[in-house]
């Protein structure tokens, strides 16, 4: 068995890690966050801000950047950290989050350097990026748009109506994924709304549709490194584990907006820093 990683791996790899440990230190000192989901969507981030896409930290409103929307938007404590890591902005701003008047508010805004959209509220970001990814086109812009979907956000109507739009206009520079981490706010998403055979319903809407390992790095930049314009719209549905890194947080639905205790972040905290230590070790 080989147990080498390209370094290119193992240097995202351990990106995601270090965002993770930074994520968990946010909320518990806000008191407040979206855990679940920020850990699950972590690797997706990772290999989105530090990998595929296009962008200049030092000027956000690069006319050719690659467009991200955080339509889960809920999931901003890791969103947050892989912005300050990519150099948006200072990683000092994130101790302010959940303080009065911190430019970081619970959910993503446009104040803060590199956030595109306003979210929070399941169920829009697809259609604002369907919105971009026109623009693209009718301005004869290269940049890709990225979108990046709960499985529970499935549930909103509005999904499909940028779904058929997406496919009426051809928008092959639009690639969106869904977290498909199998957990809503309140239990398994199956029991709250039946969202499979999910590939079939997205190929059936005109979208070329892939799946990947979401919480496996070498199989998130093959994945995106093999993207290639198809005339279709692409989906990733990407396979997940919520509250993916922390034991005791994996796949428990009350994790989706727990908030660690001393005792928990001590655990949590040293799960992750033993990762980072192999990942950190030549091989
Ligand atoms: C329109 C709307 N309805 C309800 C909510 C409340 N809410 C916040 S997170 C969430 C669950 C989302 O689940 P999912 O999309 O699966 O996210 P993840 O599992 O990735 O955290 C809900 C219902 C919301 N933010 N927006
Ligand atoms: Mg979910």
């Amino acid at each position: 068995m080989n147990h080498q990683q390209p370094d290119s791996i193992r240097r995202l790899r351990l990106k995601a890690e270090e965002i993770r440990r930074r994520c968990l230190q946010v909320i518990f000192n806000a008191k407040a966050g979206h855990t679940g989901g920020s850990l699950s969507a972590t690797d997706i981030l990772t290999v989105l801000y530090f990998h595929a896409m296009r962008y200049r930290s030092d000027q956000p409103d690069w006319p050719d950047r690659d467009r991200f929307i955080l339509s889960k938007g809920h999931s901003v404590e890791s969103f947050y950290c892989t912005l300050a890591k990519a150099n948006f902005f200072p990683d000092s701003w994130l101790d302010t989050y959940g303080t009065f008047q911190s430019i970081l508010a619970g959910h993503p805004t446009r104040k803060v350097p590199g956030i595109e959209l306003n979210s929070g509220a399941l169920g829009h970001g697809l259609s604002v990026g369907v919105g971009m990814a026109l623009a693209a086109k009718m301005d004869a812009k290269s940049y890709r748009t990225f979108v990046l979907m709960g499985d529970g956000e499935q549930g909103e109507g509005s999904v499909y109506e940028a779904a058929m739009t997406a496919s009426h206009y051809h928008l092959d520079n639009l690639i969106a994924f869904i977290d498909r981490n199998g957990l809503q706010i309140s239990g398994p998403t199956e029991s709250v709304m039946t969202l499979e055979p999910m590939r079939q319903r997205w190929e059936s809407l005109g979208w070329d549709v892939k799946e990947v390992d979401g919480n496996d790095m070498a199989a998130l930049v093959d994945c995106l490194d093999n993207w290639q314009p198809v005339g279709k719209p692409t989906m990733i549905i990407a396979h997940t584990t919520k509250g993916k890194g922390v034991s005791y947080m994996e796949n428990v639905a009350s994790w989706h907006h727990g908030v660690p205790t001393n005792e928990q972040l001590a655990l949590a905290l040293s799960e992750i820093d033993a990762r980072i230590q192999t990942l950190t070790e030549k091989p």
